[in-house]
Order: structure tokens, then sequence, then C-alpha cells
């Protein structure tokens, strides 16, 4: 702890900052020229840039500079939606993969600074796909494979992409997503798009239109499996990314090239305590966030091997990740919140039926842990010698911003610790602004300066990317969430700023309801939300998925109210309980803008629920709470 605290306050001083990241930059960043500034600007006007001058290429940082020493290491072990089907590649295939791809855009006429929409399933394609573009230095936009087609048309038109690269179809779970299909329906409405890229998944006929259609099983052996890497300055775009906000129109966040691998690189070096000899196992999907940082550009840049899993936890069968783990010899895993509760459900057998011996360190990372499903993660999991970090980040920050590091943060389930190196987290009133000083208070999280991974806009629209991060409390970034400081300086995560409840005067959050909830073993997963209440300004609402085996009674419900009452406090006694499928986003996120309108009777105004991974649920939803209210 005491290397940690000094390395931090290093790294946050003014003083000794530039001189802490200029070395982390030069270790991490494979230099074409050297930067001349390490940063400049700031977050009251919005132009915060890092290692200004420098040029680099994110693809030969994370390829060519490990050769030829890790050149027959295996950079990406692909584990199949099809049980036990795999591949190995090492960095010396990928490096061939990604010139070969890289050349094939080019002599389809793609040049730096196009943006390329990236629309593909799990597989080592798609990785290389993405370092590609960085190789050419065309920013790229990666849509989640699971999206429809008008959100990928969205995503093309507000990019202003002329590639698309997609394959013939994704595997997922034993379903085959046609994604061939998809691209060409919303391709249809993009007229700046000029090819689409199709790899080959599983090979099955699809339709084809060879005018605009380029076939990589074709072209991809025609083209030299080197390609030099184009320069590109330190702050050029590297990806856009798009996540939704409170409301409206999801958001094209931009990375800045050197900044966004450094942060990526860095934390998951520190982060996952990462070696030589380890097998990072990241089981999210690289279309959001947490893939793009954490399976591809993280791992790679630091020489590891990185586990690309293209299928579901519970296929064929809820032991699925461990049999991953046994499998591959897996010594760090990452997952969500959801994804162990889900499996909590479940029981231990499907556990405990591998060993996981290799396993060292836990992650987790999305939304809070209750202290619950942090335990079991801990126990059950990780037989109580791995460490577990809980991971505190956003689309926005590039990567993780607070957690904890593996066997020196001392743990407290459910907090994601420390500031990691270069992050000022203020906890401020969220009335007024200010900032609350005391080391044990409530209040919403802020970041009080720039650090190399925050992101730089939103594509095409500044102004909102001010008046969305740096103007609600300036000069600081805004995370959008509420937090608690405990006196031990630790944070703790409450949930997004709306998804705080205030009933009659208390203050509370609702991660905090639902962590009472899903202690209880009928409870598999809950989602609390406020509606208006004539007496306490706000009613709690608790929307429940049983465990199996459990059925929805009037005594239970007693027994789940009487649960959250001695945990918090009668204050916190929920008003409603209702059982019911929750709606929840492709990427497991329940999606709690459904539940709060459905509480409020707002279910007109429900807006955009063509992200969910089951729309039909809210069909369901609706009558259920008509039926209880
Ligand atoms: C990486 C990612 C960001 C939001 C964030 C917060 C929640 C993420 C968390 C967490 C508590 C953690 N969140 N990690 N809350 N503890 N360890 O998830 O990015 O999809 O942009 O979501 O997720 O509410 O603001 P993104």
């Amino acid at each position: 702890m005491d290397d940690y605290r000094k390395m931090y306050e290093k790294s946050v001083n003014p003083e000794t900052a530039e001189a802490f990241w200029g070395e982390q930059a030069t270790r991490f960043i494979d230099w074409i020229r050297p930067f001349d500034t390490v940063r400049m600007g700031g977050f009251e006007v919005g132009d915060h840039a890092w290692f200004v001058g420098g040029q680099m290429n994110v693809s030969s940082s994370c390829l060519d500079k490990h050769l030829p020493k890790l050149a027959s290491k295996p950079a990406i072990v692909w584990e199949a939606d099809e049980p036990g089907t795999c591949e190995t590649l090492t960095y010396l295939d990928v490096l061939h993969g990604t010139c070969r791809i890289a050349n094939a855009l080019k002599v389809t006429g793609a040049a730096k600074g196009d943006f390329v929409t990236i629309y593909m399933p799990m597989m080592p394609d798609t990785a290389m796909a993405m370092l590609a573009c960085t190789r050419i230095g065309a920013p790229h936009t990666v849509v989640f494979a699971g999206f429809t087609a008008s959100s990928l048309r969205d995503r093309i038109l507000d990019s202003q992409s002329k590639w698309v690269l997609t394959s013939d179809v994704g595997k997922r779970g034993s379903k085959t997503i046609k994604l061939k299909e998809i691209t060409d329906a919303a391709v249809s409405q993009c007229p700046k798009v000029q090819k689409i890229f199709v790899f080959k998944r599983t090979g099955e006929e699809v339709p084809t239109n060879r005018d605009v259609d380029v076939h990589m099983d074709e072209l991809l052996p025609k083209m030299r499996p080197y390609c030099p890497p184009t320069p590109v300055a330190a702050e050029d775009t590297l990806f856009t990314l798009y996540t939704s906000g409170s409301t409206g129109k999801p958001k094209g966040v931009a990375h800045a090239a050197a900044g966004y691998l450094l942060q990526a690189a860095m934390t998951c070096l520190y982060s996952f305590d990462l070696r030589e000899t380890d097998v990072f196992a990241c089981v999210a999907d690289v279309g959001w966030i947490t893939g793009h940082s954490y399976i591809v550009y993280g791992p790679l840049c630091n020489g590891a091997t990185t586990v690309m899993f293209e299928s579901v936890p519970t296929y064929p069968d809820p032991g699925r990740y461990w049999d991953l783990v046994d499998r591959h010899g897996v010594t760090v895993f990452y997952t969500a919140p959801t994804a162990i509760r889900a499996l909590m459900a479940h029981g231990e057998a499907p556990v405990k039926k591998y060993s996981r011996a290799s396993l060292r360190i836990l992650g987790t990372v999305g939304e809070p842990i209750n202290p619950e499903a942090w335990r079991w993660y801990y126990e059950v999991v990780g037989d109580k010698r791995c460490s577990i970090v809980d991971t505190y980040w956003q689309t926005e920050t590039g990567g993780h911003v607070m957690t904890p590091l593996p066997g020196v943060t001392p743990m407290k389930p459910g907090s994601c610790c420390l500031p990691f190196f270069g992050v000022v987290p203020k906890v401020l009133d969220s009335q007024t602004g200010a900032e609350l000083r005391e080391t044990a208070v409530d209040g919403v999280l802020a970041f009080g300066q720039s650090w190399p991974g925050a992101c730089r806009t939103v594509w095409g629209d500044h102004e909102r990317y001010m008046n969305t991060y740096l103007l609600p409390y300036p000069p600081n970034y805004f995370t959008g969430d509420g937090c608690r400081r405990d006196e031990d300086g630790y944070f703790w995560i409450m949930g997004r700023i709306d998804d705080v409840l205030n009933t009659s005067g208390h203050r509370i959050g609702t991660a905090e309801v639902e962590s009472a909830l899903v202690a209880h073993q009928a409870v598999a997963q809950a989602a609390t939300v406020g509606y208006p209440h004539d007496i306490k300004g706000q009613g709690i609402c608790c929307y429940l998925e049983l465990t199996k085996g459990y059925e929805e009674s009037p005594e239970l419900i007693k027994e789940l109210k009487g649960a959250v009452r001695s945990a918090i406090g009668p204050f916190a006694t929920p008003d409603l309980i209702i059982a019911v499928p929750l709606p929840k986003t492709r990427s497991g996120k329940i999606m709690r803008r459904i539940l709060r309108k459905v509480a409020a009777g707002e279910e007109s105004q429900l807006g955009d629920v063509t992200t969910l991974a089951d729309p039909t649920v809210v069909d369901a939803l609706i009558t259920k709470v008509k039926k209880v209210q």
C-alpha cells in the first residue's frame, strides 16, 4: 500500500505528474516520434490533450513491439460457441492477420481518417479487424452484434462510415444471428457506404451483392501479411463507441489513440497484476468498452494471452465458464455482477464440478456488486484464495478509474475501493456542486482533473460533451453516478444518480435495497426504482426475478419486505414488490428507465426499447404492474 500511495501521489501532484506520465507513456507505447508535451488543456473548456506532438501506431504498440520475442506466444485463444471448439493465434499470427486485413482495406480504398464500422461476432477476425483499422489510422466504431438494423444504421450514419465490416452470421448460445442480412438492411439506408467486407464465421449461404460486398475469404489470402503502420498523432481519434445517455440518441464517445491505449494497458497491468504467464479471460463482448479495453487493447499491449469467448455463461449448461477456465488454464477472469448473480441462482454444483485451480484473480465490472454476490464469487468461485477486483469505470473513462489492486488493497465486499493513478475523485453535493471534504460522505462522483484515457468529445457534438460531462459541476468531469466515501476513504458506487431514491427525506441507494433483496435465497435478481408517492415523495418499487423453484406468494412478498426493513431500516421498506422478468439490454444491464416509467404509470412514454434483449418483456411488465398497483 505504501508503494501504491507513493505512485498515486506522483501521478496526481502537479509537480510530479508530467514526469510520471511521460515515463508511463514511454514504457507502454512505441513512439514513432516522441511527444513534446505530456499534457495540455483541461476540463474547463474540454480541450484536455495528452502526449502532444507524439506520433505512434496502436497496432504496432500491441503487436510489433513484442516481436520477435513473443512471436510464438499465444496472443488470442478463441473459444467458439460450440463447446470445445477453439483456436489459438500467436502474436505473429495476429500481426499477419491484422496486416492482411489492413492491406485489404487499403486496396479497396480505405484511408487514414476514414471511419470504419465493425459489426461482427466474437471471433479473432474481429479483434484483428479493429487492429487493422488502427494499422492504417482509420477510426473504428464497433457495433455490438446483437443490435438491430436500425441501431446499426444510426451508428453508421452518425460516424459517416464509408466502410462496414461484418460476417456471414454470428453464433451465440447455439442461436444463429444473420449479421450479413442485418448489415444489408442497415446499409440500404446509408448512401455513403462504399463497401461491405464480409468475413466467414460458418460459411453458410448469405445474400450477396457483388458491387458492394468484398469477400474476405477470397481477398485475404492474396494480401501481403505485412503492412507498414501508419503514424498517427497521439490525439487522433482511435475509435468511437456509442453509449446511451439518460435521454435521446446514443452518444459516440470518442477516444484519443495514445491516451486511451495507455489507460487500457496500464490498468490491465496493475488492476489484474498481469504477468507473462497469465491467461486472461474477459468474457465481455468486444462490442462494449470492456471488450475493447480488456479483450483487445489492454492485454495485447502487455503481451499477454487473451481469451475470446463467443458463447454465453449458461450454454450448454451453467458450468461453461469454469469449463473454459480449466481447459485454457485461465488465471485472471473478468465478468459482470449480473452474470455472477445469474450463476448463483443455479447453486454451487456447476462450479464445484471444475477445479478452477489456475485462477488467481477475479474481476467484476458494469454495476455495483452486492456483497452477497461478491462473497459467492470470492468463496465459491475463487475458493477464498483469489483477489476480487471490483473495477469501476465507464465507456467514457477508457479504462478503470477506481479499483483495488489485487494483493495490495485490503478488500471490502461491494466497494471499488480507491482511485487508479491519475484519477482525482471528488464527492460533490448534487444540489450545490460544493465539494464534500469530510472523509465519510454521500454525494455525486466527479473527477477533478484529466487522466490519459478520459474521452475527448462526443463525436460531432462537442457541445453535448460539455453539457453532459464538464458543465454540470465545473471544472470537474461528472460521472453521473452517486457514491459514498466511507471512514477509510473507500468508495462505494450507489448507482446512477437518477437511481438514488429520496423517500420521506431519506436518501436510499437503489443498490442498497437490491443488495438486501438478493441476499434472500428466493431472489435471483432485483431492480429498484422510485415512483411518485403522495406522502413520501418517492415510493420504493422493487422488481425481481425469483430463483428457480420459488413461487410468488403474499407470504414471500411480506418476508422480502421484512428482509429490506431489517437490512437497512424501516424507512427503506419497499412499497411494492413485483416478480416479473426484468427488461435487460443485450449486455445484461437492466433498463431502469423502463421500470421507472412503468412504476410511475407512464407506460406511454417508454421511449426507445429496441436495445432490449427481449422487447416482449415490456408488455408482460405493464400487465403485471397494473394488476399489483
Ligand atoms: C465499464 C462499463 C458505466 C456505468 C457507470 C456505473 C456502472 C461500472 C461499476 C459500476 C459500480 C462498478 N458501473 N462499473 N458501478 N461498480 N464496478 O460498464 O461502462 O457500460 O459505460 O457503464 O456502469 O453506473 O457509470 P458503461
